[in-house]
């Protein structure tokens, strides 16, 4: 069963996705995602004039052959854009295997742990009540867990709050600016906790994503701050590059911390995870080397009580999604997914098998991953520039530390 072609599909139904399709000898097809958010092109152009040639012949179903192949092989290991490359090859392999063995491929992975997903959705709002009341909506809808953001008094944008419609991170046309202040935003956080307990009740999960805006010992203050309101999480509250600064945080909060959203490897975790320094790894299918590498990530996590948290915001495809769902409803050290619905172009571009319904979601039983994707429709949203908005002092300095 060889790889006989493949091409990258780049499409903007709403918003940028760009996705491998491998065909093979048998006339079966795999889709993977490769949606890196803001740096899109140059996945596209690793895939099509690198890994496409070299896949050229290969037996589709050596799957971690082909993994070590790309990984090895490139003699340049690891980065966002080979492992979000190498990310796509191994999805659109999982779904290939799946169909040719006409199951879908969490039986492959070892069957369901459990029933179904638990996902979170995202709350936000200009003001506290606003927030309030758009996570009570959620939770009206059935959702058990909601990450909430608010506005911040005299900051113009603050990350994750959605400006209208639904949020979605990265904006099209210009790169956005924005000004941050650290100082003003941990006034916030605790009285926005303290109102969403205290209205909300006891049974919801409360999760917050400080997005890597906080310096080590300021995210343990605002962690001990939090703990009275028992918070699932509290997301990114510094960057990871030193994995270390994590113990200073452990030091001084029981609130649980979560990360990894940027992650593309086990070695950006193996500190982390191993020190017990964080209770949810939050590496995603498409930017940590795909199905293959997360299972890795999550054998090693269990080993050490931590459980997995799968990033799952609209710049991750249907495609991922749905491999995060097979990925999820078989681990067995599974926390949470997160989950922000999608435009109705993109789910009409993406015709999927996954459903939504109570608070969970569930992979659905189609053979493979249970995605397609609509060549036809998607050439009628060709790529359109999009960037995350970045931040700064107000003195200028470059913020997220
Ligand atoms: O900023 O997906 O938890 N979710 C997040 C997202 C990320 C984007 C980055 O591409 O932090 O909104
Ligand atoms: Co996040």
């Amino acid at each position: 069963m060889k790889i006989i072609g493949g091409k990258v599909i780049v499409c903007s139904p709403g918003r940028n996705f760009v996705t491998l399709k491998l065909e093979t000898d048998d006339g079966v097809y795999g889709l993977g995602d490769a949606t890196l958010n803001g740096r899109e092109l140059a996945v596209a152009s690793y895939l099509t004039d690198h890994v496409l040639p070299l896949l050229q012949g290969r037996d589709a179903r050596r799957i971690d052959d082909i993994w070590q192949f790309l990984y090895k092989g490139a003699y340049w290991r690891r980065g966002p854009v080979t492992m979000s490359a190498i990310a796509a090859v191994d999805t659109a392999l999982w779904d290939i295997k799946g169909k040719v063995l006409d199951t879908p491929v969490y039986q492959l992975l070892g069957g369901a742990s459990r029933e179904a997903v638990m996902v979170y959705g995202h709350a936000s709002g200009t003001s506290i009540d606003g927030v309030v009341a758009a996570a009570g909506a959620f939770i009206g809808q059935g959702y058990k867990a909601v990450r909430a953001q608010c506005s911040v008094p005299g900051l113009d944008r603050v990350y994750g709050v959605a400006a209208g419609r639904a949020y979605e991170p990265a904006e099209r046309g210009p790169l956005t600016e924005t000004v941050w202040s650290s100082e003003r935003y941990l006034e916030t956080v605790a009285p926005l906790f303290e109102r969403l307990r205290r209205e909300l009740g006891s049974e919801p999960h409360l999760l917050h994503d400080v997005h890597h805006r906080l310096r080590p010992i300021e995210a343990a203050r605002l962690g001990h701050a939090l703990e009275p309101y028992r918070l699932f999480w509290m997301e990114d509250p510094t960057p990871a590059d030193n994995q270390e600064s994590f113990r200073l945080i452990r030091q001084h909060t029981t609130t649980p911390i979560a990360v990894g959203e940027v992650f593309n490897s086990i070695h950006d975790c193996r500190q982390l995870i191993q020190e017990q320094l964080i209770d949810y790894i939050r590496t995603t299918v498409v930017h940590a080397g795909g199905i293959s590498h997360l299972r890795k990530i999550a054998s090693l996590a269990e080993l050490y009580q931590v459980r997995t948290g799968s990033h799952g915001a609209t710049d991750l495809s249907p495609v991922c999604m749905a491999a995060a769902l097979h990925f999820d409803l078989s681990v067995h050290n599974f926390g949470i997914q997160e989950y922000m619905p999608h435009t109705a172009d993109t789910d009409r571009v993406f015709p999927h098998a996954y459903t939504f319904a109570n608070g969970v979601m569930h992979p659905g039983d189609t053979p493979g991953l249970g995605v397609d994707l609509d060549e036809a429709l998607a050439a009628t949203f060709p790529y359109q520039p999009a960037y995350l908005p970045i931040a700064r002092l107000a003195d200028g300095t470059m913020h997220d530390w």
